[in-house]
């Protein structure tokens, strides 16, 4: 496995001097962050950020994300154009030894949580969702705000753009994926990059947007749409684990032998009774998920992809970005590391 970390670029409080301290940390996971989504990334920008990874001696070889526009989920007039820019990025990506792009299909939000610091026993914080802070929220009445949503949206515009896709189901959602891979998938394929698609976070319907990569079924779908290792996944354990109906361990067994995983975000999740869910440490007694298992299988399937440790609390005074302090990330690389070593060497 390739170990990596995620990074903001130079607006990140964490340092690349940091980062690569932690044991084993080959690769950055990054972004271009000066344009918006939908414009064309300036190759200055690409070769900047290489530079200053490998000047860190770490590789700068996957990208999380190449955003897709709303207009290209929802199929506007614009998404063909929209389309071609994306292609345009996939190319100079590649260009700059990008070997994986990470990106999702959700509609309007990416994760969605009701509070990013939810203060636990012993005294770390984390992002959780507790549905009696959901319940009777209906964005189109409601002023909605809740912590993870893009910001840059006006909510006239939330909820106009909840009424497109509401009209435009599910089915139409798969429509206009499916169009979309059609045209970037032979792009990646051409320039060696595997595109990984992030799941549903959390991998259900919320106010009546639709999810679509949320379940096995799904994703068995999705994968079908083209048959192609460029065309694969961004597995986030703490995604679909929210859904107590995802076997999350079945799903990496299954999809890593198939090496249709081109990236895992490993991270650990506790869901509540409820189905409200929180974010907690990466090991395996802190959470709902066996991350023992889901190492396990991947090393028994030989999986070579990219991986991260996800998500991690704020421990030990830290603050800064929610989710992507150095701390408790950096403990759960040394995690994830403790277990790929012993079940490698278990099975060699
Ligand atoms: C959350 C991340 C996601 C992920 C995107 C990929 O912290 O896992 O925001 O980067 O969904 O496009």
């Amino acid at each position: 496995m390739k170990l990596s970390f995620r990074w903001y670029g130079e607006s990140d409080p964490i340092s690349l001097e940091y980062i690569r301290q932690i044991p084993g940390m080959r690769s950055i996971v990054s972004a271009v962050y000066d344009v918006k989504p939908g414009e064309v990334w300036p190759e200055e920008s690409i070769k900047k950020m290489k530079e200053a990874v490998e000047a860190n001696g770490m590789l700068f070889d996957i990208v999380e994300s190449i955003p897709v526009p709303e207009d290209i989920k929802l199929g506007s007039p614009d998404a063909d154009r929209l389309t071609e820019v994306y292609c345009e990025n996939i190319r100079r990506c590649a260009k700059y030894g990008i070997k994986c792009v990470t990106y999702n299909f959700m509609p309007v939000f990416d994760w969605t949580r009701t509070q990013l610091d939810k203060a636990a026993e012993d005294g770390s914080t984390s992002l959780v969702m507790y549905w009696d802070q959901m319940r009777g929220l209906d964005p189109l009445v409601d002023d909605i705000n809740l912590p993870g949503w893009d910001a840059s949206y006006s909510r006239e515009e939330v909820r106009e753009l909840i009424s497109a896709y509401g009209k435009l189901g599910e089915e139409g959602l798969w429509a206009n994926l499916e169009k979309f891979l059609k045209k970037i998938i032979p792009v990646a394929e051409e320039c060696g990059v595997r595109m990984a698609i992030h799941p549903d976070d959390p991998p259900y319907p919320i106010f009546g947007i639709p999810r679509i990569i949320t379940c096995e079924e799904n994703l068995d779908r999705f994968l079908k749409i083209v048959d192609s290792p460029a065309n694969s996944l961004c597995l986030c354990t703490g995604s679909l684990g929210c859904a107590a109906s995802n076997d999350v361990v079945a799903m990496v067994r299954k999809y890593a032998k198939m090496d249709r995983i081109a990236f895992m975000h490993i991270r650990n999740i506790k869901i509540m009774e409820d189905g409200s869910f929180e974010e907690r440490a990466h090991l395996s007694s802190c959470g709902s998920l066996d991350m023992a298992e889901i190492v396990k299988a991947l090393v028994e399937c030989g999986f070579d992809g990219y991986v991260r440790p996800d998500h991690g609390r704020m421990i030990w005074g830290e603050t800064g970005k929610p989710g992507y302090g150095l701390y408790d990330r950096a403990l759960g690389a040394a995690y994830i590391n403790g277990l790929f070593e012993a079940y490698t060497k278990a099975l060699s």
